[in-house]
C-alpha cells in the first residue's frame, strides 16, 4: 500500500512547495540578538492579525501556553481551566512543573464553561486558599471534537474576569478554524483575551511553530521566559518564513477541511459500533465513540491501518482530523474502510 491517508492530526501536514522555497530563500539573522528580519516580519504580521501590540514566535503551542501561564501568574496562585482542555491534560503538567500554580478544572458544555460557575470558582488569597489569577480558554476545543466556543460565552467569561481582576488566556491552537466556522474574525476572539496562542503548524500547515500575542510589555517578559525555557533560537528565519505563508495564505482553505470532516462523519454515523452525531462536527476534528461487539478500538485501528488509513485512539474512542494533506479520495477511502470492516 503506497499512499497513506493520515487522519491522526492536522499536525502531520507537510510544508507546501512555496513554503520549502521560502525556507531556502529566507533572510536570516540571530534572533536571540534580535536581528532576524524574517521572524520580525512574522511577529509583526501576527500581532496585526490578532489586533495585539506585539507577538512572539515560539517553537510549539505547548511553549506558547506555558509562557503565557508563567507570565500571568505567581506561585501560590490558581488557574481556572476547562476540564478537558489541552493545557490541563496534554501538556505534561507544564502549569505545575513550570509555573508552580494549581489548575482548577471546571465542567463545560462543549468547551464553554458557565460564566456563573467561573465566577463562583474565583478565589481570593487567604491563609488556606490560592488567589485565582488566570482563566484559560480553548478555541476550537480539541477534546470536544473541534467545537467552536461561542464568542458570547467568551465575552461573558471576560466580563467575570474583568470584574475580579483576573487575566484571560486563549489557547487558540486552532483559532483560525473557529473563525472560519463561526464567521467571527480572529481579532474579535483575541480582543477578549489578555493573551492568545495560536499554532502555525496545525491546520495552517507550517512545519514548525506557534505565536503568542499580547501587549508589548508582556511579550517583552515572554521573550525572556522563552529564553529561560530553552526556546531562544538563532537563524530562525528559515522556519519563520513558512510560518508567514501559513499565517497569510493558508487560513482561506480551512473550509475545505471542515466540509470533508462533515462528509466523513455523515457517511460513518450509524455504522455498527460507531457512536457519532454528525451535527457535533463543526470544524476539522471528528471524535467517534466506538463500542463494537467484535472489535476493540486497537483492533479496529489496526484494520484501518491495513487499508492505509491512520487515525488516533483517544480517551473513549477514535479521532479523525482533516487537513491539507487529506483530499476527497482519502475521505472516500476512509469511508470505504469503515464500511468494509464494520459490515455485519
Ligand atoms: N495537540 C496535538 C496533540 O497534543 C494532541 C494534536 O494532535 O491535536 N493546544 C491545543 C488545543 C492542541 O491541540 C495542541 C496540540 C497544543 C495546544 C500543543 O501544541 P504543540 O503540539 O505545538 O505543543
Amino acid at each position: 500500500m503506497n499512499r497513506i491517508s493520515d487522519f491522526r492530526s492536522d499536525t502531520v501536514t507537510r510544508p507546501t512547495e512555496k513554503m520549502r522555497r521560502s525556507m531556502a530563500e529566507a533572510a536570516v539573522g540571530d534572533d536571540v540578538l534580535g536581528d532576524d528580519p524574517t521572524v520580525q516580519v512574522l511577529e509583526a504580521a501576527a500581532a496585526a492579525v490578532m489586533g495585539k501590540e506585539a507577538a512572539l514566535y515560539v517553537p510549539s503551542g505547548t511553549m506558547g501556553n506555558s509562557i503565557a501561564v508563567k507570565a500571568w501568574t505567581r506561585e501560590l496562585e490558581e488557574v481556572i481551566v476547562e476540564e478537558k482542555s489541552h493545557i490541563y491534560n496534554m501538556e505534561s503538567t507544564q502549569m505545575t512543573f513550570i509555573s508552580r500554580v494549581t489548575p482548577r478544572p471546571l465542567r463545560s458544555t462543549r468547551g464553554a464553561m458557565d460564566p456563573d460557575d467561573v465566577r463562583r470558582n474565583i478565589r481570593k488569597a487567604s491563609v488556606h486558599t490560592p488567589r485565582t489569577s488566570l482563566i484559560c480558554l480553548e478555541n476550537t476545543h480539541n477534546s470536544w471534537g473541534g467545537a467552536v466556543v461561542p464568542i458570547s460565552n467568551i465575552k461573558a467569561i471576560r466580563e467575570v474576569a474583568v470584574e475580579h481582576g483576573v487575566k484571560v488566556h486563549i489557547d487558540g491552537a486552532r483559532i483560525f478554524n473557529a473563525s472560519r466556522a463561526s464567521g467571527v474574525p480572529v481579532r474579535e476572539y483575541a480582543a477578549l483575551a489578555d493573551s492568545i496562542q495560536f499554532c502555525l503548524s496545525k491546520g495552517l500547515s507550517a512545519p514548525i511553530g506557534s505565536v503568542l500575542a499580547a501587549d508589548r510589555e508582556t511579550i517583552g517578559l515572554a521573550r525572556r521566559l522563552r529564553k529561560a525555557l530553552g526556546g531562544g533560537m538563532r537563524q530562525v528565519g528559515v522556519i519563520a518564513a513558512p510560518g508567514l505563508i501559513a499565517l497569510t495564505e493558508m487560513a482561506d482553505r480551512l473550509g475545505e477541511d471542515h466540509a470533508r470532516a462533515k462528509r466523513l462523519a455523515e457517511a460513518i454515523a450509524g455504522l455498527p459500533g460507531v457512536f457519532l452525531d454528525p451535527a457535533t462536527v463543526e470544524t476539522n476534528i471528528i471524535l467517534i465513540g466506538f463500542d463494537h461487539p467484535r472489535l476493540t478500538v486497537a483492533q479496529f485501528l489496526a484494520e484501518l491501518e491495513r487499508r492505509g488509513v491512520l487515525a488516533l485512539a483517544v480517551f473513549g474512542g477514535i479521532r479523525f482530523v482533516t487537513h491539507k494533506d487529506v483530499d476527497d479520495a482519502d475521505v472516500d477511502r476512509g469511508i470505504a474502510a469503515f464500511r468494509e470492516i464494520l459490515k455485519d
